[in-house]
């Protein structure tokens, strides 16, 4: 349609639902109704694709995969819906039109925060890349009320308050009411003649919710579905006529905790009941649902591999295999062991974490008390796994059921999310089972949508790649490699620069909003965000910039690289030691920023609620990217390439994709640092490594001094003992041992800054070879080594 004639029907469809949807007329219209009517006029032009893509796939009858995630980190939606549309402009232009701030109006909408960091991100970004590549998909998980806790700091510490994105309508949700499964608790199982019956205790219903999941040019769509827990029954009549109240209203209670709260811990698995059934409710409503559809138009359920890929993004749904069996056996009567096998041949299970307390495992009496049936058929497949093997590799052992184990052995393919990561499963978590099935752990290194990771949050970026190699590259993303030859271009290079720039002074009037602080474009923004955890180091970077305040402080006068560290992220709310770690941050940022002497050169900024909203604006401002995790404890990071990709420089260790990252912009362009993973294993091994590390160094040893000696929390001098007792007795991430070559490799840094032509010829590169962690390319890699999945649509 020509723009023109768009935006005029545009402009009459927002008024139009500004009218009857809203309610109000121009007059009186809020931010909130603009952006609510804008969406809604928006959402009805997404509904066609959204319907041919349905159709053609029902009548390819072609395999569906499913992307099953307890998380779900999406953020806004506006946005990339009008970019998927082509329609960003026409609506940037129509709310000028209606004297409304386009911007404004965008940033109105609340992030949707289903899920804590990368796990959740990745789900995101794998829809967005399977709606891009046409290949027909459902993300499946829950329609948390509150996603991830708002963080606010109060002197310095997190507090948590809840987030209520559904105090607002949902506007890109279509409700379900006749899309709904009754889940089951509890009770008791009775066998004869072979037949199991569940008869369980509890029942609540899992209701569908769909919204659109809308590919690169609106080219395909496909649906992600969240499951909202209602009661079966509203109430319990005769409870309620006998004077019972609150029995009366127990199944309520029960159907309303299920889907209220997403759990905010990212690495230790909290081993809660509720968790148990927040989990075996979605997958079970999911694996029911994906069944009904499968018999809409197939026969027979031994084809079902044939038709449906379903992944489990980590073992939180994990509990698929075991209900794909039960209701392959116990409601479709499929002799069990077929049943199993049934079940492997559609599941793959991807590994994120390597880190013990990460391993799911549930007590075997919670479990079997919570899933009787599951908790047996459990049983059969250890057994089949036992007799099949020869191993002595139990899913169930020393009283617990460990999802691990259950999920690597109910898939056909395992996969870790980087190179190193891959590699490291097979040696250590999965080692044994390695060695028993040696060809189903594969890589699949991880990637981000360079459709909201570049094209939408960087505009300036985007603009200069368009007008230098055309308008390919977003769903092409290695045609990127055509700006290589362009970084030693002295005009490109200015006007890559000149886009870092203006991408700075926007976050710079971002913060200024929210903080009373002057900061130089010119200085170095050195940002390091993600979830605050020990393995990622975020005490190392805290560190080395007490340490360069010391020493700006005893030579003044030298030229010094001026830097602005910027902190983002969360801790979850259990986790004393990172929430420690956060007011230790913002008590070194308050004396520093006051330092008069130093303040030209060294400042700290730790924005609260670090969110996907907020990523967007600080990963294109970015100069450097803090990768400096442990090695071997990071699986892959994402956020490493959101900044590369946008033009930062990397400063990192060899963990996770990090290394992909080198080897694919060039070790010349990239500042490398510390232990290697193995290095790591070796060192933890020598007996006072850490002591020893801050004897050898003076400026590690003054630094720890300052901390224990309450130059940084003079109203409570023993604040951080604990932490500086740590570094010295069981720094179990070697901080100490890195520390140094960090702070050195932190001086070539500055250096290199004050160079801006060879440093902006760096960053070009870094852009220019980023494309291969589009995650396009990682959705390709499933879907031929794991899913045998094919894309419907034709160019
Ligand atoms: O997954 C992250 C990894 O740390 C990161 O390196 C990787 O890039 C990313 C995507 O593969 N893992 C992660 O984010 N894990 C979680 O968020 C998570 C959430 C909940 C629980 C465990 C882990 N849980 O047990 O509840």
């Amino acid at each position: 349609m020509n723009t023109k004639i768009f935006q005029i029907k545009l402009k009459q469809e927002v008024l139009r639902h500004l009218k009857y949807s809203l309610g109000k007329d121009q007059g009186h219209a809020t931010p909130y109704d603009w952006r609510m009517s804008l969406s809604l006029a928006l959402r009805d032009i997404v509904v066609d694709p959204w319907f041919d893509s349905t159709r053609k796939t029902y009548d390819s009858n072609a395999k569906r995969v499913y992307y099953l995630s307890m998380e779900f980190l999406i953020g806004r939606l506006i946005e990339d819906v009008a970019i998927n549309l082509g329609f960003e402009d026409v609506a940037r232009e129509t709310m000028r039109e209606f004297g409304q701030d386009y911007d404004a109006i965008v940033a109105n909408e609340p992030d949707a925060a289903l899920g804590n960091g990368g796990l959740g991100r990745l789900a995101a970004c794998f829809l967005d890349s399977l709606a891009t590549l046409g290949i027909p998909a459902h993300g499946y998980g829950i329609r948390y009320e509150h996603g991830l806790f708002e963080q606010h700091f109060e002197n310095g510490a997190q507090v948590e308050t809840a987030e209520g994105w559904l105090a607002q309508r949902n506007v890109w949700e279509f409700e379900r009411p006749e899309v709904a499964y009754i889940i089951a608790f509890g009770g008791h199982v009775s066998e004869t003649d072979g037949r199991a019956v569940w008869y369980p205790a509890e029942t609540v219903k899992a209701q569908a919710y769909d919204a659109p999941a809308l590919g690169w040019q609106a080219r395909w769509c496909n649906t992600l579905r969240l499951w909202s827990a209602k009661p079966t029954r509203a109430f319990d009549l005769e409870s309620f006529n006998r004077g019972d109240f609150l029995a009366a209203s127990a199944p309520e209670a029960l159907a309303r905790t299920i889907s209220r709260v997403l759990y905010p811990d990212d690495t230790t698995d909290t081993g809660k009941e509720l968790r148990l059934k927040q989990e075996y409710f979605f997958t079970s409503a999911s694996i029911q649902d994906l069944i009904r559809r499968y018999r809409s138009t197939n026969d027979d359920l031994r084809d079902l591999p044939k038709k449906a890929a379903i992944q489990l993004n980590d073992t939180h749904p994990a509990i698929a295999g075991p209900e794909l069996v039960r209701l392959l056996t116990d409601i479709h009567g499929i002799e069990i062991h077929e049943s199993i096998d049934i079940a492997r041949k559609c599941l793959g299970y991807t590994n994120h974490t390597l880190l013990p307390e990460a391993l799911e495992r549930w007590p075997e009496h919670l479990f079997a008390r919570i899933l009787p049936r599951h908790y047996r058929i459990i049983e059969i497949i250890q057994d089949q796994h036992l007799k099949d093997t020869g191993s002595d590799i139990r899913i169930i052992k020393d009283g617990n059921v460990n999802m691990g184990e259950l999920a690597f052995i109910m898939a056909t393919h395992v996969n870790g999310v980087s190179a190193l990561h891959t590699e490291l499963v097979k040696e250590t978590v999965f080692g044994d089972l390695h060695k028993v099935y040696p060809k189903r752990i594969i890589n699949e290194t991880n990637g981000i949508t360079p459709r909201r990771w570049l094209y939408d949050c960087n505009k300036p970026l985007r603009n200069l790649i368009n007008s230098t190699i055309g308008i390919e590259w977003p769903d092409d993303l290695e045609q990127l490699e055509r700006l290589a030859p362009y970084a030693d271009d002295a005009a490109f290079q200015e006007e890559f620069h000149k886009a870092k720039l203006e991408n700075k002074r926007r976050f710079i009037n971002w913060l200024s909003d929210i903080r009373d602080i002057q900061i130089d474009p010119n200085a170095m923004l050195d940002i390091q965000v993600k979830r605050i955890h020990e393995y990622k180091r975020q005490l190392m970077n805290l560190i080395e910039a007490v340490a360069y305040w010391n020493e700006i402080k005893e030579n003044p006068t030298k030229d010094w690289t001026p830097r602005v560290k910027v902190f983002g992220g969360k801790a979850a709310p259990g986790y004393e030691v990172a929430k420690k770690i956060i007011h230790l941050i913002n008590d070194v940022a308050t004396v520093i920023n006051n330092d008069s002497a130093t303040k030209d050169y060294l400042q700290i900024v730790f924005p609260e609620n670090y969110n996907v909203s907020m990523a967007e604006i600080l990963m294109p401002a970015a100069d450097l990217s803090e990768q400096i995790s442990t090695a071997g404890k990071e699986a892959s990071g994402t956020g490493n390439m959101k900044f590369a990709l946008n033009g930062a420089l990397t400063i990192g260790t060899l963990d996770g994709a990090n290394v992909e990252i080198r080897d694919h912009v060039g070790a010349e362009n990239f500042f490398l640092f510390g232990l290697t993973a193995e290095e790591v294993e070796e060192r933890r091994h020598q007996p006072e490594y850490s002591r020893r590390a801050i004897e050898a160094s003076p400026r590690l040893y003054r630094v720890l001094n300052q901390i224990a000696s309450g130059v940084f929390s003079p109203d409570e001098p023993h604040r951080y003992g604990s932490i500086v007792q740590m570094m010295y007795e069981s720094d179990y991430f070697l901080v100490t041992c890195d520390f140094d070559d960090y702070f050195d490799t932190q001086r070539k840094v500055d250096k290199a800054y004050l160079d801006t032509k060879e440093w902006t010829r760096k960053t070009i590169l870094n852009t220019a070879n980023m494309g291969w962690f589009s995650s396009d390319r990682t959705i390709k890699g499933y879907a031929k080594d794991i899913w045998g999945a094919k894309s419907l649509y034709e160019r």
